[in-house]
């Protein structure tokens, strides 16, 4: 564990570092990145800095380092965009005319700040910071519509947070949400998508583009962080002939374990390490999708190619056997390093407290079938110029219907519960911003989803 904070934007799907400090640097230049004094050595990383280790409780403990990193993102278009792999697409926003975009990074408390410029012609656009703990600072989400009203054409805002948590992120901007591609295609499977990029690069199925190419050095264990940033994708990644140990889900250490392969649902970050101890080569990095309809590519096999340094670049020749994951199920048994104590048995599941997930179809303007995720009942629609938080700080609570608003229960003290219920045909991951939160138990999807109504 490195004492590093690191967010990556939207498209980057695998980042790599060394045990070394990092030859990777995506910001503009390594002065920006002085880092605090650190007992974390190859031999020991669980250290962090004197009183902070890996057991430390970061709710309620973070190192002060007075250190506030300061980035610049500019959000363009550009019409006719070359991808990665070489397709043309019609129209690409980018941060910094970059694909991923570039790379934040801080300490373990730092406070950092990033200018958003819209330079946009004509949309509006926020950034998330997903998976960033906003205590007392949900203004600083990036939901526009819910937290802020969106950034004009034009305009900046600068956002501000600490990074109370260390790992792996990424931000994006919350716009893309809104016209959420999936959103006009049938029910009951996930549109293909038609490429899978690593570290925004791939190879097409025109022939155009390149192979993601990342060197291992021999002999050394290798930290990947692992980002599905994909709309409605979800797959299994998998190294031939090595395993990987899982570090950190989130932002969240967990107590190691190997697996042969790990799924990544979208917005899922997976921290995991490699062994470079097999026979040196060139490996394929296997991207999977499980047979129930969670995710599928029009590019069949999606892959990077990992290279031991001390062999030449060559193409893979091992193809790998895929996973098997007939139900497209997350692993259930992280466990945090940092343990609490939950107080679950006050919990009581009735109505108010179960929240239903699933597919609707409906009519809106000309479209017959346009296709909604309901969550508690409703899909969600919110005015831009009225920000659900600013009800809040006007202590308005007559939320319009469609605002979607649930009522946190009290009862429980600091505790909220849920029971989640997905009763749609295609699984939905949850995320819940400006938070963490306990998986307590949970069901096996069931082989014979029912329909969508
Ligand atoms: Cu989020």
């Amino acid at each position: 564990m490195r004492p590093i904070a690191l967010f990556q934007a939207v498209g980057l799907f695998l980042g790599l570092t060394n045990a070394a400090p990092s030859a990777d640097v995506s910001v503009a230049s390594r002065d920006l990145f002085k880092r605090a004094p650190t007992c974390n050595t190859p031999s020991n990383r669980a250290c962090w800095s004197n009183g902070f280790d890996i057991n430390t409780d970061y709710e309620s403990s973070i190192p002060n380092t007075g250190n506030t990193r300061r980035y610049i993102l500019d959000v363009t278009q550009t019409e006719n965009w070359v991808g990665g792999d070489g397709q043309v697409k019609k129209l690409a926003m980018l941060f910094n005319g970059t694909f991923p975009g570039p790379t934040i990074r801080a300490d373990w408390g730092d406070w950092i700040e990033v200018t958003v410029r819209n330079k946009l012609s004509c949309d509006g656009t926020s950034v998330h910071w997903h998976g960033i703990r906003m205590q007392r600072n949900s203004v600083n989400d990036g939901a526009n519509g819910v937290t802020e009203c969106p950034i004009a054409p034009g305009t900046s805002r600068t956002y501000r947070f600490r990074a109370e948590q260390y790992g792996t992120g990424w931000y994006h901007s919350h716009y893309s949400s809104q016209d959420g591609q999936g959103l006009d295609s049938s029910p009951g499977a996930a549109p293909a998508a038609d490429n899978v990029l690593f570290n925004g690069t791939h190879v097409s199925s025109a022939g155009t583009g390149d192979y993601a190419r990342v060197k291992l050095k021999v002999g050394k264990r290798h930290r990947l962080r692992l980002i599905n940033p994909s709309v409605d994708i979800s797959y299994t990644v998998s190294l031939v002939n090595h395993d990987m140990t899982v570090i950190a889900t989130d932002f969240v250490p967990v107590n190691a374990f190997t697996a042969p392969s790990v799924l990544l649902t979208p917005g899922q970050r997976l921290d995991v390490t490699i062994d470079a101890s097999k026979t040196p080569g060139n490996y394929w990095f296997n991207v999977t999708f499980s047979s129930s309809p969670c995710g599928s590519s029009r590019f069949a096999k999606p892959a990077a190619i990992f290279q031991y340094d001390s062999v030449a670049a060559g193409i893979p020749t091992i193809q790998g056997s895929a996973p098997t994951d007939t139900l497209c199920q997350d692993n259930n048994n992280f466990s945090p390093v940092v343990r609490r104590t939950v107080p679950s048995s006050a919990f009581k599941v009735n109505e108010t407290n179960t929240i239903g997930v699933e597919l609707v179809q409906k009519a809106w303007q000309n479209v017959p079938n346009r296709v909604y995720w309901n969550v508690h009942g409703h899909d969600m629609n919110v005015t831009w110029e009225n920000p659900t938080l600013e009800y809040v700080a006007n202590k308005d609570l007559t939320f319009p219907e469609r605002y979607n608003i649930h009522t946190v229960d009290k009862k429980n003290g600091d505790w909220a519960f849920w029971l989640i219920e997905n009763t749609s045909v295609l699984p939905h991951p949850m995320h819940l911003h400006g938070h963490d939160f306990y998986v307590l138990g949970h069901s096996t999807p069931p082989r014979t989803p029912s329909p969508p109504r």
